[in-house]
């Protein structure tokens, strides 16, 4: 069998979770293959909002098979929190949840790494999350880190000290002020490793294949968004991982000709947290709008979302760096009662008109140029087929899959798993 991919398009915070929660039932495995607790896939369903951090949106399904592969990045007192939230439902996640060894640890020095390495940074700074994130995964590249399989070593705690204490000393160096209790957040973390050993550690790579030998279908699932991927985003405002379809290849250990459908999301308009240009955002009462409608804030750090009409440029560029089969848009409710929208068709680069991404995205650099459409009055929530949506939307989502070439097969409108029409 092969697997299928689902890439969040923008800037994070499309919808992914939602999505993979309505596709769960066909897969027999769910992966993750990059990120850590920076995301937050948001499911709705039963009147309930669960929020997942590191663990795949498939964990509600009894059925399916969730893997967190190699390619993620691990904070054990992040997880073991998760894994309470998950068990006051009733939710069997020792039986249903697989973690490869490869996968590295997020430690509480790089937390604090994160924290004064942006504090140093001032007003450059990217904006981050602060889960550790960036220094995790620079330890995995400078082959310092530890990871899942070496919580089964007997020097696991010397590996440990080794690293924190170097850690402290990288700390000292940034030289900005911190307040921090080191002993406190390592007795929370060993507490934690302990707790993450009742779980199944595997060589998750070995586990797929076979999986996909077997005849089992696997869905990955993306996290954050493809203009936040560590070499094709807006760099340097971007997460530490590759976020675009490749990621899934390293993240899991699955071959390229393996893969085979690629699900790209997207909102109807665009939204980006943390710090980086924007070309289409609106600092005006339409952003504010979007924002209030769409409940724009972080599912996690609770942060609020900037806003702005959607990018076709940058979609166009997500598409082709994902090699995207079908598109799902995602919060189109949230438009409607604008009279026109508009939406970015080409920049305006130094002069010259172009249709794709420049390497500096910067808005001195850049303008947008708008196409204006209709807008729709009616309210979408309560709708369930295609034919009912307002015949604007037809046009504008046909508008989208004219100029990105890939056809829109799903139009979510409204948070909950029933409020998705299929096309
Ligand atoms: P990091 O922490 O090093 O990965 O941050 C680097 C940049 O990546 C952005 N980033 C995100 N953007 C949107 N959503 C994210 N996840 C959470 C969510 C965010 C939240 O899904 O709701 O709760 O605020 C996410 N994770 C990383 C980040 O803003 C930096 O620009
Ligand atoms: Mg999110």
């Amino acid at each position: 069998m092969t697997v299928d991919l689902l890439l969040g398009l923008q800037w994070g915070d499309e919808g992914k979770g939602k999505i993979v929660d309505v596709l769960t039932s066909k897969y027999d495995i769910i992966a993750r293959f990059q990120g850590g607790p920076n995301a937050g896939h948001t499911l709705e369903f039963d009147g309930i909002k669960h929020v997942l951090r590191t663990i795949p949106s498939g964990i509600f399904h009894k059925n399916s098979i969730n893997i967190i592969g190699n390619g993620v990045v691990i904070d054990p007192v992040v997880f073991i929190k998760e894994i309470e939230g998950l068990e006051k439902f009733n939710i069997d996640i020792y039986s249903r949840l697989l973690i490869s060894r490869k996968a590295h640890l997020i430690l509480p020095t790089h937390r604090l790494l994160d924290a004064a390495s942006e504090a140093a940074k001032g007003k450059a700074k990217i904006g981050s999350t602060l889960k550790g994130i960036g220094p995790t995964y620079m330890d995995k590249t400078g082959r310092n880190g530890l990871r899942i399989g070496d919580i089964e070593l007997v020097d696991f705690k010397e590996r440990y000290r080794a690293l924190a204490d170097k850690h402290e000393a990288m700390i000292a160096f940034h030289d900005v002020d911190m307040q921090y209790n080191l002993k406190e957040m390592e007795a929370e973390f060993f507490e934690a490793v302990e707790q993450l050993q009742k779980l199944t550690f595997i060589d998750s790579e070995d586990y797929i294949n076979k999986a996909l030998k077997e005849g089992k279908s696997i869905l990955a699932e993306g996290a954050q968004g493809s203009l936040l991927d560590i070499d094709f985003g807006t760099y340097p405002f971007v997460t530490s991982s590759n976020t675009t379809a490749a990621g899934a290849c390293t993240g899991l250990g699955v071959p390229p000709n393996k893969v085979k459908n690629v699900f790209g999301i997207f909102k109807a308009y665009t939204t980006r947290v943390g710090s980086g240009p924007f070309p289409t955002e609106l600092d005006n009462e339409i952003g504010a709008t979007m924002a209030k409608v769409g409940r724009e804030f972080g599912s996690v750090t609770g942060r609020a979302r900037r806003c702005g009409w959607l990018d076709l440029v940058a979609l166009k560029y997500a598409v082709q760096v994902n090699g995207v089969t079908e598109l799902y848009m995602m919060k189109g409710d949230v438009l409607s009662g604008f009279d026109t929208l508009k939406v970015c068709t080409e920049y305006s680069y130094k002069g010259q008109k172009i249709d794709h991404l420049p390497y500096n995205i910067e808005p001195e650099n850049i303008k947008p140029v708008y196409v204006e459409l209709k807008g729709w009055k009616a309210d979408l929530t309560s709708m369930t087929s295609y034919e009912q949506l307002p015949q604007e939307l037809k046009e504008y989502i046909k508008f989208i899959e004219d100029s990105v070439e890939v056809p829109v097969k799903i139009v979510s409108v409204g948070p909950d798993r029933m409020q998705t029409i299929t096309k």
